[in-house]
């Protein structure tokens, strides 16, 4: 396969400003035909190249007249054309219902849908599918009327009518010009939520949430989150909606999360549906965020596209740092921290220290579906949200306003964006532009001395070494900072923020009278590894007192992964451990401290993963780190029972089901403290959790106990997997929960509990969310997919050679996890190795897996 590098970029040689698609729908055979105005650009003699994939044409017309001397070139339709200005016909027949891929277009549950973002587009017709082409869209499509009463495309709805033969057609026009990737139709019968959005100019937008008719009770939320998210992009970026009408459809098979398309956003149900009888809180709060983030895109991606994937970031990593903004706006912004960067580590980390580790602007790639990952959305947004922390609030909001009014209907580039934040602040931002080069996670070492009244602060940071990135120049680095003093408690001084930008850096600070205490890297202010020497007492210390709560989060994080990866060096998985009294007294006051927010608490009480313990030796071992820390889980359920039973207690007298911030903490802390229970052995445990099961009037209840008995030998275990299957057994996302809850099980059996799991009737590898749910889920479970006969990575990678063959997009997003074999002993490693080479050899093997795989390997 050809490596597509950032450096070969060229501006296309031919513009399409107008482009009319027409379309008669069918499964099985749907025929497209494009009216392409294509101009030439600049003085060439070059033919216009269309890409295609899989596409025959059926006829090729220009100007009217057909055409013999085109030709195909590796999918491409090459047309030869005289003059500067031209029109060009073609058209196509696809089969929507046999397109597994779900890229192009495609048959969900008998509604057709597409998918063009990256390069579906040349899937449905020839065309230059590449974000830099931007066109003004006239959208026809005639279906049948009984299958697919309902037929949607971007921007306004202009006409439509009856055709005979039972067939109707509808036609759609886009006035914004727009690249292929934010293409999108739908045909179905579907039901509609509807709502109107009023702008801050007075103009009436008609809101949709389209879905099939059994689900419509379950939009609710989605609706009124659009509808937020919509008031607050005017209110925080001063940014309207342009259309008439902004659609949004749900379909149940989809290789993500969802899809910005201009004006009709297409969704995994997942990220629409919910209701407090399915959906949990998190689903709930993760459906408003992903709303939100396509929301936004109307500004951040398509008003404001990108001039090629490599400029993904410009979009992705903008769009994700505003909607965690946006979140931590609608709750409690500090847990919305403490989970964005929980997940920043569970997902980025690890992909920033590995084989597949790239900078948030790449400079090459064989398949731009593999890019779509941690670093370009997760990191990205963190690179954003320094910028905002450098410049200010305000000097951040005339960069934007800047960048959106110079860039507004253009492709763009990060550097663009970069450039106008300087202009727009006067500061340089040359030094900082390295995030945007450089892969790896910064490490920081940081170490407090001080002597008789006088503090100092010596900083060290070093870029480990990314696959094709040997050396690393120092970054810019915003450090939050604030000393504490080790009697008092007080804070000496303010917080302050320092921008440190060479290798080694010393700080001072005069008067300080008590022994100071460090609090770093404050509200994360800098996406680092920070290397202390901080003590056990010093971490508890912040535990209690540090008055940032991120901060707070932290040191209870750092004196945890401390015991516990003394206990995992030591090889001691008893409880006797000097390591485990501190954990031990600082939950005991976290529990304790009356003003804290149960949201908060249940956050601060939670043990490291294991894979993050993982993540903090030279070589992992599975089954110490499983060891450890279900020694210690036992040990904090135990010697802390009577705290655990007084807040389950409390948590449980909420009262009856409310979607509310307060209401959620307290279910929060409530499994939470559940889990702890479990954890201590105590008799009534298993009881317990049941009756949470049971008597649940909501799926965060209900799913919390059923997690902690999934992992449990509790005799209730069986019957409440069985419950929860005939419950829900109609609801595919509820039944992915299910499949996920038993393969992230702590128990000795769930290799063959999985293996199982993937014989299942409801088991289907082609549907993306429910290949996830046990796959993906299994993958993630650090001692079980590490089980030491190796058999948890043949069983990912049988099933991953299979699910290419349906889907390589999403068989490719889920095989980081194979790749890891540098940090695993060498008998894991060489299986793990032996599994990426199989999988490398399997015949027909996608570019998809093939670049991930090999890239794994090298
Ligand atoms: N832009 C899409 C992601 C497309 C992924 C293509 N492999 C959704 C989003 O980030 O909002
Ligand atoms: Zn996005």
């Amino acid at each position: 396969p050809q490596v597509i590098r950032r450096q070969d970029y060229r501006p296309p040689d031919w513009q399409v400003p107008e482009v009319a698609l027409d379309f008669a729908l069918d499964p099985a055979a749907t025929r497209v035909k494009a009216r392409l105005e294509v101009v030439r650009t600049g003085a060439h003699d070059r033919p216009l190249v269309l890409d295609g994939d899989g596409l025959t044409p059926l006829s090729v017309t220009v100007d009217g007249v057909t055409i013999n001397d085109w030709r195909l070139e590796d999918g491409r339709l090459v047309v030869p054309l005289p003059g500067s200005a031209h029109v060009v016909e073609t058209e196509v027949e696809l089969a929507p219902e046999r397109n597994t891929q779900l890229m192009g277009l495609y048959a969900s549950g008998g509604i057709l849908c597409t998918q063009c973002e990256a390069e579906g587009f040349r899937r449905i017709t020839f065309f230059p599918d590449r974000p830099d082409v931007l066109s003004r869209y006239r959208v026809r499509m005639m279906a049948d009327k009984a299958r697919f009463p309902v037929l949607l495309a971007n921007g306004d709805p202009i006409a439509h009518g009856e055709a005979g033969e039972g067939r109707h057609w509808a036609e759609w026009h886009d006035p914004f010009p727009k690249p292929s990737y934010l293409f999108a139709l739908v045909a179905g019968d579907l039901a509609v939520n509807r709502g109107t959005f009023t702008t801050m100019s007075g103009r009436e937008v008609e809101l949709g949430i389209w879905v099939r008719a059994r689900d419509l009770d379950r939009t609710h939320h989605a609706l009124s989150a659009l509808k937020t998210s919509m008031a607050w992009d005017e209110r925080t970026y001063g940014r309207e909606y342009d259309l008439d009408v902004f659609n949004i459809v749900a379909v149940d098979d989809f290789n993500f999360g969802a899809m910005e398309n201009k004006g009709l956003n297409i969704f995994n149900s997942r990220y629409i549906l919910a209701d407090p009888d399915t959906a949990t809180d998190y689903d709930y709060d993760a459906v408003a965020a992903v709303v939100a983030h396509e929301y936004f895109h109307n500004w951040s991606g398509n008003r404001v596209t990108c001039r090629d994937w490599f400029q993904l970031s410009l979009k992705e990593g903008f769009t994700v740092y505003r909607d965690q903004s946006f979140s931590a706006d609608q709750g409690s912004p500090a847990v919305k921290r403490i989970e964005d960067v929980r997940s920043l580590r569970a997902a980025q980390f690890p992909e920033d220290a590995g084989p597949l580790a790239h900078p948030i602007r790449p400079d090459a790639y064989l398949e731009i579906s593999n890019f779509y990952t941690a670093t370009i959305y997760n990191k990205g947004a963190e690179v954003i949200r320094m910028i905002a922390t450098i410049l200010g609030p305000q000097a951040f909001r005339a960069g934007c306003d800047l960048y959106f009014e110079r860039f507004d209907g253009t492709a763009a580039t990060c550097e663009d964006f970069v450039a106008s934040m300087e202009e727009a602040s006067g500061k340089d931002l040359a030094q900082f532009r390295r995030w945007y080069s450089q892969a790896g996670t910064p490490r920081v070492a940081a170490t407090l001395t001080h002597e008789g009244g006088r503090a100092e602060l010596r900083l060290a940071q070093r870029v480990p070494p990314t696959p094709g990135q040997e050396h690393k120049e120092p970054m810019v680095l915003p450090l939050k900072l604030r000393l504490f003093g080790a009697e008092t408690g007080r804070p000496l001084g303010d917080e302050q923020l320092i921008l440190m930008t060479d290798s080694t850096e010393t700080i001072t600070f005069e008067g300080v009278g008590e022994r100071p205490v460090l609090s770093f890297n404050r509200g994360f202010s800098a996406p680092i590894v920070v290397e202390s020497d901080r003590s056990a007492a010093d971490l508890a210390f912040l535990g209690r007192h540090d008055d940032d709560p991120f901060a707070r989060y932290e040191a209870m994080q750092q004196l945890m992964l401390d015991a516990l990866v003394a206990s995992v060096a030591a090889g001691n998985d008893s409880s006797q451990d000097g390591g485990h009294q501190a954990v031990l007294a600082a939950i005991a006051d976290t529990l304790d401290d009356p003003a804290l927010d149960p949201a908060f608490i249940a956050e601060a009480v939670l043990l490291p993963s294991e894979s993050f313990i993982g993540d903090q030796m030279a070589v992992v071992d599975p089954d110490a780190i499983f060891r450890a820390r279900e020694a210690l889980r036992r040990n904090i359920g135990r010697e802390l029972e009577g705290r655990w039973r007084a807040a389950y207690d409390s948590a449980s007298a909420a009262g009856p089901y409310a979607y509310t911030s307060a209401a959620k903490g307290l279910r929060r802390l409530r499994t939470v403290a559940l889990g702890f229970l479990m954890a201590s052995g105590a008799a009534d445990a298993g009881a317990l959790a049941f009756r949470q099961f049971d008597d649940a009037d909501n799926m965060t209840d209900r799913q919390g106990a059923l997690g902690a008995l999934a992992g449990s030998n509790a005799p209730e275990r069986v019957p409440a997997l069985d419950i929860f299957y005939n419950r829900y057994s109609d609801n595919p996302l509820v039944l992915d929960k299910w499949f996920s809850t038993q393969a992230l099980s702590a128990r000795d059996d769930t290799l063959a509990a999985v293996e199982e799991l993937a014989r299942h009737p409801d088991f289907a590898l082609a549907n993306p969310n429910r290949a996830r749910s046990l796959i993906g889920a299994f993958s993630v479970n650090q001692r079980a997919f590490h089980a030491a006969s190796g058999a948890g990575y043949r069983f990912v990678a049988d099933q991953l050679i299979q699910l290419d063959r349906i889907n390589p997009q999403t068989a490719a997003k889920l095989l980081p996890p194979l790749g890891r074999w540098r940090r695993f002993d060498a008998a894991r490693a060489a299986r793990m190795r032996a599994e990426l080479e199989r999988i490398v050899k399997a015949p027909g093997l996608s570019r998809d897996m093939f670049e991930q795989a090999s890239k794994s390997l090298a």
